[in-house]
């Protein structure tokens, strides 16, 4: 028997989960470009606490860029969904309030524009992720603060919330290229705010299984339900157009402060750089999801020498070893099933960002960057498209022709593959590519992955290392 689908008419039935006890006919003070998993897990789960304690302005309007399907069902469910949050504290069910009013920047960007003119609206939040920050993104937001700043609109905070070194200043860039008139240019400049950000929690993507564990602790069916872990972190730089926003959003748990690039750092290279690397060797071995790989001892082992080794030497956060452990902690979290596919995904645009600050910082001290080179062999492994029991899986990647291209000839010509891998200055930045200790460690270590598989590799590179 189907059950009755989750909305604002049916969510009085819940009983298992935590629901929005505050009025949601508001109008939207928040505009949020992006709208996927994480943003549902993460921002509009800030703002459903400021909606709870009685703060009417952090409604969200969520934009979905391209796909219309989410934005279809989220407006099925009047924009109401089910997260499970689970980790070794505890498990609980939570049907966040913050998501007002949806539409699809693709197919209705007249009614995108004219939010972005509305009356109410104090900020914008993104996560595009990496592949987002195109011009036609500066060229979108440009139009509605046209139409904004023509109407009078008072200026906004325009805050980035995506995996990106200074993501604020790059969104910041984007939008002022965008600006044909100086008048336009002029007024965004002083009048809105382009915060760096780092937010942080883990969210996979929704999937059959979460969807029936919903169902079951609902009693009520949702298309869209989510699982988390209980962590979050948001760290906002302070640059706002309401600077009285910083104590609003610091009561409910965000941290405001003018050192966001050292949390930026330190989660970029330590958990999204780990993550990568482990998402690859699961790829390889055909492991499904992060928890079965940092449950590998060998993996785990590698994966706490890359960041005490090679990532911590460059970090200014001091806290970084009690924050490794809460990531070892995290990635173990067998709620999740993260997938390590999921992960993989855009890897061309993710290593960019996550690995070679590291290398450089350790080569130019003469530090080791073993670890590092061998997650690089692994990504011209996982160029091949298959696993080591001959398993197939896609490349989910914009890049991922040239990928294949790069590693299709890798088993005859190994030494050729790494140099051509390692001289995509788009991936690798512009010095990299040129230094020779790099290229000779990513050259042994592939060796050694297609000789004695990945698990040996790592093992040997535990041996050879200690
Ligand atoms: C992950 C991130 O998919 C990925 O690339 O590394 O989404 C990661 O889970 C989040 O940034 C954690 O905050």
């Amino acid at each position: 028997m189907s059950l009755p689908r989750l909305n604002a008419a049916t969510l009085a039935q819940v009983s298992g989960a935590t629901i929005p006890a505050y009025p949601r006919n508001g109008e939207p003070g928040v505009l949020h470009l992006g709208l996927g998993a994480f943003t549902r897990a993460h921002q509009a789960m800030v703002f459903d606490r400021l909606l709870a304690q009685g703060d009417g302005r952090w409604g969200m309007h969520g934009i979905g860029m391209t796909q219309p399907r989410l934005v279809q069902h989220l407006r099925e469910q009047d924009g109401l969904y089910a997260v499970r949050v689970a980790d070794a504290q505890g498990l609980r069910w939570q049907v966040p309030g913050a998501l007002w009013h949806l539409n699809v920047a693709a197919t209705e960007r007249e009614a995108v524009l004219q939010a972005m003119a509305g009356r109410a609206l104090r900020w914008i939040t993104l996560t595009v992720t990496e592949k987002g920050y195109t011009p036609e993104l500066g060229s979108l937001l440009a139009q509605g603060l046209r139409l904004r700043q023509a109407q009078g609109g008072a200026g906004l905070t325009i805050a980035s919330c995506d995996n990106l070194q200074g993501n604020g200043d790059k969104l910041r860039a984007l939008v002022l290229a965008a600006c044909q008139e100086s008048s336009l240019r002029d007024w965004v400049d002083s009048a809105c705010a382009f915060p760096c950000s780092m937010v942080d929690r883990i969210v996979p993507a929704s999937s059959e299984l979460i969807r029936g564990e919903a169902d079951a602790a609902l009693g009520l069916h949702d298309e869209t339900a989510l699982g988390t872990e209980g962590f979050w972190e948001w760290v906002l730089e302070d640059r706002l157009a309401d600077p009285s926003d910083a104590a609003v959003l610091a009561a409910a748990g965000v941290k405001i402060t003018g050192q966001v690039h050292v949390y930026e750092a330190a989660k970029l290279r330590m958990l999204t750089g780990s993550h990568s690397a482990m998402a690859l060797m699961g790829a390889i071995t055909g492991r499904r999801f992060i928890a079965d790989c940092i449950g590998a001892p060998p993996i785990q082992a590698f994966v706490r020498r890359l960041m005490e080794r090679e990532v911590a030497p460059h970090l200014a956060r001091q806290d970084w070893p009690a924050y490794r452990d809460a990531l070892i902690q995290r990635f173990g979290n067998p709620h999740l099933r993260h997938s390590v596919h999921q992960i993989a995904t855009d890897s061309s645009l993710k290593i960019p960002q996550r690995w070679p600050p590291s290398v450089l910082g350790q080569l130019q001290t003469g530090a080791g960057i073993d670890h590092h080179a061998l997650a690089a062999a692994a990504w011209l492994r996982y160029g091949l498209g298959h696993d080591e029991k001959g398993q197939p899986y896609e490349i989910q990647d914009p890049n991922a022709e040239r990928l294949r291209q790069l590693a299709a000839d890798q088993r005859h010509a190994p030494e050729a593959a790494v140099q051509a891998l390692l001289a995509q200055a788009d991936w690798w930045g512009d010095q990299l590519p040129a230094l020779p200790d790099w290229q000779q460690r990513v050259r042994h270590w592939h060796r050694l992955i297609l000789s004695r598989g990945m698990d040996g590799a790592v093992e040997q590179l535990l041996q050879d290392i200690p």
